[in-house]
């Protein structure tokens, strides 16, 4: 009789792991277990080499740029697409190894070897999913057991399958190639059941688990009371209006602004639910903030904490801030600007009872994500800031929820989200990203982009002549932006209008009105700083340093 070939040992993997990708993700939604595929995704990105990670981020942000996705919402999105075929191609992987061992050892036990690998593999995850601990709210009690249970019923089901594909046919009769053709065939039935019946587990594990809200508090960012205490924020989704936000309360700072941005212009405010999202995480740590506390220790006099409430007891500052990812390619999204309201580190710095040899901060988070930042800077500038709040309401959970750091003038990734300790060090230290082969210092660099060629808004000068709007963002860091010009074609860069600004800390909005010309035009855009520094004009790629180069924009008219 012919034994059940290694592919076919592949082709239940595939089937039996979807259904286990399905059932994690239902009970994580429905419980708050680890889901697995996550975590060992996470855990994947913490301990490989930079390099390899890099070449993993490179990739996606290709793909999502070549289907044409908004980066900043899509990356999450293929990433996580990512992490479950990673974790379905090492059950298919499982399913050919299993089925190879049966094949080399026909006699011995179907179930001891299947039984002992889900364990095995089980194990491995659980010992993954409680050190990256990103996705689970349940104890490692629970988790544990859980995943041990999952993971063994799923080896167990290896060796029922094969089982029930190897045993003879009981109404077998006829002359040998009968009885192989029926074989065949019985075992080609038994595959579509079993196949059909993990599809429906799977559909509707997957189903179920999306329609659930999950336990996260993500939601909190759209809409909780502004003046509630932070601990009512915390328990449970609050379905405030949106009208709960600071900017629809207020007006924006340069409402007066005589400059109008040119139509299509990206709005000047991101609202927070809008704001786009990078870090380590599939998931976003979840933090409970009646439990949280900012522990501040290394070389200070005594080591101590502080609750939420104690560092809004401080004097709150409020600024308006445009944060940039070093990986946001020239004229990308992951760029946004947002009002931020925290507590000044040079406020806090007397109460942190530093010693005298103490140099650097380490600050770290629940992600274990960490960067350091010296004390210089922080005496030198009283806009570094630890931010409890945007645009009103407390962070959001994808955001840093209860607590993240601003440094002016330096991409995102120097600015720990979730932030749970500061450590008090004598010297610097390379970072998390700086460690993954990233730029030391991280500087933004100017950037300027085209927006919109608004044809179809155009515009009279006095001279009755049609204009068309042109106009986009240009962003220097905290250096500001001293001027913008756009070029047409070949002809003679030509000086565009900026618009007052939310801050010294945002992107600038600049508007130039083209006498139109019918035809195809190109148009490239490029900005000074504060210091009358012209933006780097040679193209160069986002790693490591961050993009520089000029964007342009073609059009026919
Ligand atoms: N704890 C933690 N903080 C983090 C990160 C992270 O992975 N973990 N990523 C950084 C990076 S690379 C960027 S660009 C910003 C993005 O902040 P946002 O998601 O709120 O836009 O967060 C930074 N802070
Ligand atoms: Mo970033």
């Amino acid at each position: 009789m012919r034994k059940p070939s290694i592919s076919t040992g592949a082709l239940v993997g595939a089937l039996l792991t979807a259904p286990l990708i399905a059932v994690l993700f239902l009970a994580g939604r429905l419980f708050g277990v680890p889901f697995v595929p996550f975590d060992i995704f996470d855990w994947l990105a913490r301990v490989l080499p930079g390099a390899v990670v890099t070449i993993g981020i490179d990739l996606i942000v290709d793909v999502v740029t070549l289907l044409g996705l908004g980066l900043s919402e899509a990356a999450k999105a293929a990433e996580q697409a990512l992490a479950v075929a990673i974790f379905l191609l090492t059950g298919v992987v499982v399913g050919a190894v299993l089925f190879g061992i049966y094949r080399a050892r026909p006699t011995s036990s179907r179930y001891l070897p299947a039984v002992l690998l889900g364990l095995a593999l089980g194990l491995i995850a659980l010992l993954i999913s409680l050190t990256v601990n990103t996705t689970a709210t349940t104890s490692p009690l629970v988790s544990g057991i859980w995943i041990l249970l999952a993971f063994v019923a799923w080896g167990a089901a290896f060796a029922w399958v094969h089982n029930r594909l190897s045993a003879p046919l009981a109404s077998a009769a006829g002359s040998a190639a009968e009885v192989s053709t029926m074989q065949r065939l019985d075992r080609r039935r038994f595959l579509v059941r079993v196949g059909s019946a993990t599809a429906i587990i799977t559909v509707v594990g997957t189903g179920l688990g999306a329609l659930l809200r999950g336990e996260g508090r993500g939601r909190l960012a759209d809409g909780a009371p502004v003046d509630a205490p932070v601990d009512a924020l915390v328990d449970g989704p609050v379905d405030a209006p949106v009208q709960a936000l600071w900017s629809q309360r207020n007006p924006l700072p340069n409402a007066g602004a005589e400059v109008e941005p040119a139509p299509g212009t990206r709005p000047e405010f991101t609202l927070p639910s809008d704001h786009y999202r990078i870090d380590i995480n599939l998931l976003p740590p979840t933090v409970d903030g009646a439990e949280w506390r900012l522990r501040v220790g290394g070389l200070v006099g005594v080591p101590r904490e502080f609750t939420l409430d104690e560092l809004r007891s401080y004097e709150a500052m409020h600024q308006f801030i445009t944060l940039s990812c070093i990986s946001n390619p020239l004229g990308g999204d992951l760029i946004d600007t947002t009002r931020w309201t925290g507590v000044s580190m040079q406020r806090l710095l007397p109460d942190l009872g530093l010693a005298e040899d103490a140099t650097h901060l380490r600050i770290s988070s629940v992600d274990d994500f960490y960067e350091y930042v010296s004390l210089e800077t922080i005496e030198a500038d009283d806009r570094v800031m630890l931010a409890y709040q945007w645009d009103g309401l407390p962070l959001p959970t994808e955001n840093g929820y209860p607590l993240r750091i601003y440094i002016p003038d330096v991409y995102g990734m120097k600015q720990p989200k979730w932030i749970d300790r500061i450590e008090a060090v004598n010297g610097w230290a390379e970072g998390f990203w700086v460690e993954r082969g990233w730029d030391e210092q991280a500087q933004v660099r100017s950037t300027s982009v085209i927006d919109t060629v608004a044809a179809e808004a155009p515009v009279s000068s006095a001279g009755g002549e049609t204009l068309i709007p042109v106009g986009g963002i240009a962003f220097a860091g905290a250096r500001g932006i001293s001027r913008v010009e756009v070029q047409v074609d070949d002809g003679d860069w030509q000086e565009a209008q900026l618009r007052e600004p939310l801050s010294d800390l945002t992107w600038v909005i600049w508007r130039y009105e083209w006498p139109f010309e019918e035809g195809q035009h190109t148009f490239t855009v490029r900005c000074f700083d504060g210091n009358g520094d012209l933006q780097i004009v040679e193209r160069n790629p986002v790693r490591p340093g961050g993009a520089t180069g000029l964007s342009s924009e073609s059009v026919r008219l």
